[in-house]
């Protein structure tokens, strides 16, 4: 089943490996685990590896290949299908683009593709691959492909999470994936972060039916010395997981003066509110980005409605 891909690996000795943008551990394990598997099964390969870095650049380093390295080589790109995601656009020069992906959506620039959206991580379907075809993989490898794998899952934890996820990471522990490392670089933080989240902790609000929010002027991102994405994405689910709370909301100023909001709910779908604001995403996860905090009001508002009829079916059944 894995035929073409490995087709495709034999026909061409320059292989140049893409993923999205601000990658995840996924992203970066699933592309430095594949460059490590060609390396060490195909001879004659020349493998790079590209993309911007962050602070998951732990698990290795990007390369640098000059734009005429791409010229009549292939380019691999995984755990994203879609150009406007991808980073390092210089696929674009290479002979043939083959997409391997686990998320939803269809391809945009492949040449060949292999989407399979029954795997929890990207970094499945490499470890499958070399599983399948008994190749040498080493530590680092196991490590990088297993730091995929235990992340996508949520820790092992979405329901998507299958005896095949536990059967990959036999696998790759048992080739030598180095637990500890990646659990300690997850479970490790530089103290801005860690105060950051204290300050969401201690200063959220609630709507009258318990919705939970956030409103973070500019000077958070300031006094905490992150990014916007920091304050925003990665710092929305510090209301999660309080009982009382189905719905939670954080609205963050941008640099443009925009204000980005994350949406999220345990089960009552809200997607439809990031919908009605121009936004969009998963049933209970999702976002917009909006004018100012007035306009958050009305969106607090439309979540606050959400529960209050929620509210109201449980007490005409009791
Ligand atoms: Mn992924």
């Amino acid at each position: 089943m894995y035929s073409k891909i490995i087709s495709l690996i034999e026909k061409y000795d320059t292989i140049i490996i893409h993923r999205h943008k601000n990658p995840d551990m996924d992203a970066l394990g699933t592309q430095l685990g594949l460059k490590r598997i060609i390396e060490l099964n195909f001879s004659n390969k020349l493998v790079y590896a590209v993309g911007d870095e962050n602070n998951f650049s732990f698990l290795g380093k990007m390369d640098h290949p000059a734009d005429d390295i791409f010229v009549g080589a292939l380019s691999i790109i995984v755990d994203v299908a879609v150009s406007a995601l991808i980073s390092d656009d210089r696929y674009k020069l290479a002979d043939h683009v083959l997409v391997i992906d686990h998320h939803l959506n269809d391809s945009d620039i492949a040449d060949t593709e292999y989407i399979n959206s029954s795997c929890i991580a990207c970094a499945q379907i490499i470890a499958n691959l070399a599983k399948t075809n008994d190749y040498n993989i080493d530590q680092h490898t196991a490590t990088c492909l297993y730091g995929g794998l235990v992340t996508d899952s949520g820790r092992f934890l979405y329901p998507n999470t299958s005896y095949k996820s536990f059967e990959i990471a036999t696998y790759l522990v048992k080739h030598g994936a180095d637990i500890q490392y990646i659990y300690e670089s997850l479970y490790t933080e530089p103290l801005n972060f860690k105060k950051l989240k204290g300050y969401f902790i201690n200063n959220f609000k609630t709507t009258k039916n318990k919705v939970a929010y956030m409103k973070n002027e500019l000077s958070v991102k300031e006094e905490f010395n992150v990014t916007t994405f920091v304050v925003s994405r990665a710092m929305v689910n510090q209301m999660s997981g309080i009982e009382g709370i189905e719905i939670w909301a954080n609205f963050t100023v941008d640099e443009d003066g925009f204000v980005q909001v994350e949406l999220r709910s345990k089960k009552i779908p809200i997607v439809q509110v990031a919908k009605k604001f121009g936004g969009g995403g998963h049933l209970l996860a999702c976002g917009c980005t909006l004018n100012s905090f007035e306009e958050a009001d009305l969106v607090l508002s439309e979540l606050d409605q959400l529960l209050e009829k929620e509210n109201s079916l449980w007490t005409n059944k009791n």
